[in-house]
């Protein structure tokens, strides 16, 4: 018997599959607040997705990610690809500066009927910033859009995440590397699918190309080939040769079909789920036992590795 949480998942995820820009803003908004229907609507919209390529933008703030994808999107128009953008605010939740940022960047268009943009907070409340992410993601795709972009404030974590969701990853940095080399050696060479050199209007950024094709060069051995391109945001300077590489690579994956989309978003989701459910076993396991095994472990009977893989069989039990 359906309950009426069912039929009012079944009819907004209809209106979704339909194209309706509406239903699709209203289950964002479901997903987003951890509503009881969000997970009827995502178990309901699994079958329509698979037909999105998803293009991760991530990059240190103030790079110039919300400009470039605002003229990114400009070139998909003219290549007769409808776009949706997803702007993960990772800063807070109630930090409207960016967001209003992201919109003004963007606002061309705002008019424009193949092009849907939404910014979603990171408070993550069916598990984290990528599960929230990825569910978001997954709306969208099945909602028929035909590019799915994510923009991501490069901050340790979230990048590597991002990754695990989006078919191609694009890392974004400026001229002038200084303090972002930490990051980059922090692990941005290894999740770039394509490094792109923005503000390249500005001195240094020929300079800052070699550099990461230097750092590159260094790694050949252990890694596929990543392009490095430069571009100008402001004025759409590089941005088809950026899109013509992202489509590129977007080959390395099969033609895109319904309910047939890449395994790694959706392993994603499942991960996610299952540490959700993990902790929230974990967090009721038996007081007793807990007890037993801090006795055990600081009498140095039993180490750390031990005593967690005998609570982990105990809940799994
Ligand atoms: N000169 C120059 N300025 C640019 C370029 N691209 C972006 N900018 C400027 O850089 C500033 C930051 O741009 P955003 O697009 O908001 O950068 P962002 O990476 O999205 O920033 P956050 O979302 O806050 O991390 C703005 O003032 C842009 O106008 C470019 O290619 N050249
Ligand atoms: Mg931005």
């Amino acid at each position: 018997m359906s309950t009426a949480v069912d039929d009012a998942a079944a009819e907004l995820v209809e209106r979704l599959l339909g194209g309706q820009r509406a239903a699709l803003a209203r289950a964002i908004t479901h997903v987003e607040s951890g509503a009881a229907i969000a997970r009827r609507i995502l178990q309901a919209v699994q079958p329509g997705a698979g037909t999105a390529r998803v293009i991760g933008f991530t990059g240190a703030p103030g790079v110039g990610k919300s400009s470039l994808i605002n003229a990114v999107i400009r070139e998909f128009r003219s290549r007769s690809k409808t776009v949706a953008v997803a702007a993960v605010d990772p800063s807070s939740p109630i930090s409207g500066g960016a967001i209003l940022g992201d919109r003004l960047r963007m606002g061309e268009h705002g008019t424009d009927d193949g092009v849907f943009i939404r910014s979603i907070s990171s408070r993550g409340h069916l598990g984290g910033i990528s599960a929230t992410t990825a569910q978001v993601v997954d709306l969208m795709d099945a909602a028929g859009w035909n590019v799915v972009i994510i923009e991501t404030v490069g901050a340790g974590q979230s990048e590597v995440e991002i990754t695990q969701i989006a078919d191609v990853s694009v890392v974004v940095c400026a001229p002038g590397l200084g303090d972002d080399v930490q990051a980059i050696k922090a692990g941005i060479l290894e999740i770039a699918d394509v490094l792109v050199v923005n503000k390249a209007d500005q001195p240094m950024a020929d300079e800052t190309r070699k550099q990461l094709v230097a750092m590159l060069g260094l790694r050949r051995a252990e890694r596929r080939n990543v392009p490095v391109l430069t571009t100008v945001a402001t004025t759409g300077e590089g941005v088809d040769r950026l899109v013509s590489v992202v489509e590129q690579q977007c080959q390395r994956y099969p033609t895109p079909k319904r309910g047939q989309r890449p395994h790694k978003r959706l392993q994603t989701l499942i991960a996610q789920a299952a540490a959700r459910q993990l902790q929230e076993r974990l967090a009721t396991s038996n007081e007793a036992m807990i007890h037993d095994l801090c006795t055990r472990v600081s009498r140095g009977e039993l180490s750390i590795d031990s005593a967690a893989r005998t609570l982990l069989d105990a809940v799994l039990k």
